[in-house]
């Protein structure tokens, strides 16, 4: 009070009735008070019956309550407090909440009273703590630091942190959606821009994180399977965008604002999304090593995606090559083509992979060779149609102009000078329509180029320039895919156009922190914050995979006077400190490496290779006080008992 004397009441209460957009996603269970003093209000959720309890406690602090009561408002339990201050006296009110589904324990309701008496009993300052050194061991992990150029660090770190609080921690069988949980765009799903986009950060600086990022796939498999089976084809074909079971969730018609439905095509043949998975598994394992997920999860994956490709491929007769026709690439402004170059070359790419799983599964893991082989049919015939795929699936590229072409009859397409439309405020598919759309040659997001960032190694520089001049001034770089401008500064950056990277990285930049497209109130753009990591490490950091180890090659743009990133690789963490005056051009820098491994405290992925293991010397070889933690706190997760590291440090000896 500044110059107030008399009571003061404090009501807080947990609103149960909230909507989304109109939607009661919720059906009332019970609510109470227990102990006369924590509020607890379950709900569960009416299409999928997921139960709910939040819990809550509110308390003064250093000051006893004149009156405490309890409404019990139907569908919002509340508290109320009364205090009386004097001028200059202060109330202090703690509110402590507590969550869990039943998702995370079977019993919610016990879970969050247990939960919140002991939280209560910390305090909210030791909480705050607890809650500080957490985000501290995060960001020691993930962080990124920009000199010189103090807009684009923070933009940087934003987007760090929009990553950070979607990656699941504790589950499984969730993945991050296109929107994360920022916003009701694209409604919670998931598509290829968590694997090929977002999910290189995470598996380089918290691998547990894109460890359980994979895993939903593997969990959601039944449902790619049953969308393959519904398109007559064997094998396992992911969603477009999927949801908890991953079955097929892209809406087939979408209301444009004038009311008009518009028929969307990408959950029928935007296949891509199915070899990019797998894309993202190779890298997972490539870069930490971790043969275990591989054997149990991974392998099954490639080689049921395999099998999917595998009867889906269309044998032409009259050109004697394999083509696969009627899909959408990455570039969405042209649907129903045949020959998408990215979608192809991902499909070689992916037989390719499976046959080289399967003989190192006859190597490492032969009985999981031998099972998935009688569970999934790969019979000899099988495995030599999939090598003629390889051989024989159609890539269009002019050995005379050294152009890929994107689709077959792209070059016939009508051209547009993109710089004749500006300025502009709209999409060129907007402006044209999605019919006129179609018959341009202007880009929503690159394929060509995208197929070339994807595999680096496989293409000769000039290819890259050639193909780099002729497809950048027919991308929709402002208003088309808000995924394609961080990929196009990293391409910017392997073409030497370093200023212009960098611009394309200042526009990313400002997707959600200015709003730069006019959609941020739909939710963040989650690919975005992903590729703008990409963008400082594979690009201006120019980090490389060499058979020594990670190097980089950096080039970084002329403000930027320091660059300083980690990463885990094979489990040991890598240091890079790029100095701007210490760099000429092409100069490799090798990073520093911790002597010891890292000590990623949720993390604990075997080195490749790992051919046998070696079991609780409690202290002779090595300190396994942190696997015992790990482990303990694993399984009080399991059954839903509180347990954090001070309990650990309790119950030590
Ligand atoms: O996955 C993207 C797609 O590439 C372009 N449209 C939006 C999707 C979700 O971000």
């Amino acid at each position: 009070s500044i110059d107030y004397s008399g009571p003061v009441e404090i009501r807080s209460s947990l609103p149960g009735h909230t909507d989304n957009t109109g939607w009661a996603h919720w059906n009332w269970k019970t609510q109470g008070q227990d102990n006369n003093q924590n509020v607890f209000l379950c709900l569960e959720t009416r299409a999928t019956n997921i139960n709910l309890c939040e819990a809550f406690h509110l308390g003064l602090i250093n000051k006893s309550p004149l009156r405490q009561e309890y409404w019990d408002n139907h569908w919002s339990p509340e508290r109320v407090l009364e205090v009386h201050l004097q001028p200059g006296e202060t109330a202090t009110v703690e509110k402590i909440t507590t969550v869990f589904t039943s998702r995370d324990t079977a019993d919610p309701k016990s879970t969050a009273l247990n939960l919140l008496n002991r939280a209560c009993s910390c305090g909210y300052a030791a909480l705050w703590e607890a809650n500080r050194k957490a985000w501290e061991r995060e960001w020691e992990m993930s962080d990124i630091t920009i000199e010189g150029d103090d807009e684009s660090d923070l933009a940087l770190r934003y987007s760090l942190f929009q990553l950070l609080i979607a990656g699941p921690r504790q589950d499984d069988h969730v993945s991050i959606a296109a929107k994360t949980l920022s916003g009701f765009g694209y409604r919670g799903h998931t598509f290829w821009d968590t694997e090929i986009f977002i999910l290189p950060f995470f598996t380089y600086t918290q691998p547990q994180i894109a460890l359980n990022l994979l895993k939903y796939r593997f969990h959601t498999l039944a449902g790619a399977q049953s969308k393959a089976r519904d398109h007559g084809h064997e094998g396992a074909c992911f969603a477009w965008e999927s949801a908890a079971t991953g079955v097929e969730t892209t809406p087939r018609w979408v209301p444009l604002p004038n009311g008009e439905l518009i028929r969307i095509w990408c959950g029928d043949i935007e296949l891509h999304i199915t070899a990019d998975v797998v894309y993202a598994i190779e890298q997972y394992w490539r870069i930490t090593g971790d043969d275990h997920y591989i054997v149990k999860y991974g392998a099954e994956i490639i080689l049921d995606t395999a099998r999917y490709w595998g009867s889906r491929a269309e044998w032409n007769e009259e050109h004697q090559r394999y083509e696969i026709n009627d899909v959408i690439g990455p570039d969405e402004n042209h649907d129903h083509v045949n020959n998408d170059i990215y979608t192809n070359y991902m499909i070689r790419w992916n037989l390719k992979k499976a046959l080289e799983i399967l003989d190192w599964l006859h190597q490492f893991a032969p009985t999981k060779a031998q099972e998935l082989e009688n569970r999934l049919d790969l019979s000899a015939q099988r495995l030599i149609h999939w090598e003629d795929i390889i051989e024989k699936i159609y890539i269009n590229f002019d050995s005379s102009t050294h152009l890929f072409e994107q689709c077959d009859g792209f070059f016939n397409l009508k051209q547009v000078d993109l710089s004749s439309l500006e300025p502009r405020t709209q999409s060129v598919q907007a402006l044209f329509g999605f019919e006129d759309g179609q018959k341009i040659q202007i880009l929503k997001q690159p394929d060509v180029l995208m197929m070339m960032y994807l595999f680096e190694e496989n293409f000769d520089q000039d290819i890259v320039k050639i193909n780099w001049e002729y497809y950048t001034p027919r991308t929709d770089l402002t208003y088309g895919s808000s995924l394609g401008p961080p990929i196009q500064a990293i391409m910017a950056v392997r073409v030497g156009e370093i200023e212009n990277a960098y611009q394309l990285f200042r526009f990313a930049a400002n997707t959600d922190l200015k709003d730069a497209r006019g959609n941020s109130s739909d939710g963040i753009h989650a690919a975005t914050n992903g590729g703008l990591w990409q963008a400082c490490i594979f690009g201006f950091g120019g980090l490389k995979i060499t058979p020594e180890g990670p190097i980089a090659i950096p080039h970084l743009p002329p403000k930027w006077t320091r660059l300083h990133f980690n990463i885990q690789y094979l489990n040991k963490r890598y240091e890079f400190d790029l100095k701007s005056g210490d760099l000429s051009g092409e100069e490799k820098v090798n990073p520093q490496q911790s002597d010891s491994q890292y000590q990623n405290n949720q993390t604990n992925q075997p080195a490749f290779p790992i051919l046998g293991a070696i079991f609780d010397l409690d202290g002779v070889l090595t300190d396994t006080s942190e696997f015992h933690y790990l482990a303990w706190k694993q399984l009080a997760d399991e059954e839903g008992i509180p347990f954090d590291r001070e309990d650990n440090e309790a119950l030590r000896g």
